[in-house]
């Protein structure tokens, strides 16, 4: 018997169905500027929040019970891993990504817990050739065990950066062998709790190290997907080093690496680090290093990565605005990090869950298509900014400070303030939604 018995393959019904499982706006097929929304969106299931979770928050324990819950084996991985299955072709997700702790169990040694993984390896291969999901991206959990305290590249104990090294080549390999789009590096607790015991030189010099054997690792072994880096600013740690976007690019300047190393954004992430979700996804596109999103929210009210599913229209539009203006996904896509809230019992929580997630980001693709294809943003864009297209502006660009005083003496410019029409535009943000 499957987890998700009883529950049909969610369908498209159009925007006036009123049931619970079903598609009001995510049609795979229908056609956004030119590509099937399946293509734009790359829908991506998380197997942590979804089946590993156990439902505890900082005053409780577990609340759900999966069957694969019972015993840490690999019997029970494989259970686990058939529910995946059943709940990618019920959503009919092109993607799903995992870490290597959700999908195998932890043994007693290094090699006996790396034979794990190979084993469930294989055992989801065999799944992916009669399933239509790929796999976006595989990753290692790096933070859970206790070994990780305090950190895992950035660790002050040697034989934990090799550990962490060693079981990053693992989760590479893993993720080629899988067909994986991307690798991705979430630096749960490259970070400090104090700075009182932190050598903050000596750790970037670490982080530094380490992010070039994974890239080097990738040239070694031809895997052709991006590598990505996750940011957060706080979140197990007090302080975490990729703190946001700009952050990460500025380490990936400091250690040669910002044209093989792309991002992955979360929208609670960004929030966490006090911008939008857009300003990151604008950031990265404007610096060249935009990979792929995590979209889940936070509670605005908690102030905590609360890692839920999306529900905002408005934020989906905007965010996909800017992914569209980026050109949209290459080998990235849309994950779900998101999790049920503790009281969502259910295995029919679990498909509404993603059904409203994807609804809501279909919506916000389709809003944010049809604003850029009017061109009713850009053209206001370009219209602020239409003096610097004139030669004599470009030139300037090029002038030394005294050149162009002497300029302004000359010719006695007197600049008049515009209007950055500011509601306009959001009225217009409005209209489309
Ligand atoms: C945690 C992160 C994590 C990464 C993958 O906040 O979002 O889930 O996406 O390690
Ligand atoms: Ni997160
Ligand atoms: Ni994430």
């Amino acid at each position: 018997m499957s987890f998700f018995d009883g529950i049909a393959p969610v369908s498209f019904q159009g925007a006036d169905s009123t049931s619970d499982l079903a598609f009001r706006h995510y049609d795979p097929d229908e056609l956004v500027m030119g590509k099937r929304m399946e293509d734009h969106l790359r829908f991506t299931c998380a197997w942590w929040h979804s089946f590993a979770w156990p439902g505890g928050d900082p005053f409780g324990g577990q609340t759900f019970q999966r069957p694969w819950f019972k015993e840490d084996d690999l019997a029970a991985a494989k259970v686990k891993a058939d529910a995946a299955f059943d709940l990618f072709d019920i959503l009919g997700v092109p993607f799903f990504c995992f870490h290597d702790a959700d999908i195998r169990p932890e043994a007693d040694s290094f090699a006996a817990t790396a034979r794990n993984l190979a084993e469930m390896v294989d055992y989801i291969g065999e799944k992916m050739e009669t399933s239509k999901t790929k796999l976006l991206w595989g990753t290692a959990n790096l933070f859970t065990h206790r070994r990780f305290m305090s950190g895992a590249a950035t660790n002050p104990d040697p034989d934990v950066f090799a550990w962490s090294a060693a079981t990053v080549k693992t989760c590479m390999d893993a993720t080629m062998k899988l067909g994986g789009q991307n690798y991705v590096l979430w630096g749960g607790r490259e970070g400090y709790e104090t700075l009182l015991n932190t050598d903050l030189t000596r750790e970037a010099e670490q982080a530094g190290a380490f992010l070039s054997k994974v890239v080097e690792y990738k040239h070694k072994i031809g895997f052709k997907g991006a590598i990505l880096i996750e940011p957060k600013p706080q979140e197990p740690t007090k302080h975490q080093y990729d703190y946001d976007v700009a952050t990460v690019y500025g380490f990936l300047k400091r250690f040669g690496l910002e044209n093989e190393v792309q991002v992955n954004i979360e929208q609670g992430h960004a929030i966490l680090a006090g911008h939008s979700f857009e300003h990151e996804l604008a950031m990265a596109a404007s610096l060249g290093i935009f990979g792929s999103i995590d979209m889940n929210r936070n509670d605005y009210q908690s102030g905590w990565d609360t890692d839920q599913f999306p529900d905002n229209p408005r934020e989906a539009t905007l965010a996909y605005y800017e992914v569209l203006r980026a050109g949209g996904f290459t080998t990235g896509g849309t994950n779900f990090d998101a999790k049920l809230r503790r009281q969502s019992l259910d295995p029919i929580d679990l498909v509404a869950a993603h059904v409203g997630g994807m609804d809501v980001c279909a919506r916000g693709l389709k809003a944010a298509a049809a604003m850029l294809s009017d061109g009713v943003l850009e053209d206001a864009r370009a219209a602020r900014y239409a003096g610097w297209t004139t030669p004599e502006a470009q030139a300037m660009l090029g002038q030394s400070l005294d050149q162009i005083h002497d300029a302004v003496v000359t010719a006695d410019p007197r600049p008049e303030p515009r209007s950055g029409r500011q509601e306009s535009l959001e009225n217009v943000v409005s209209r489309y939604i």
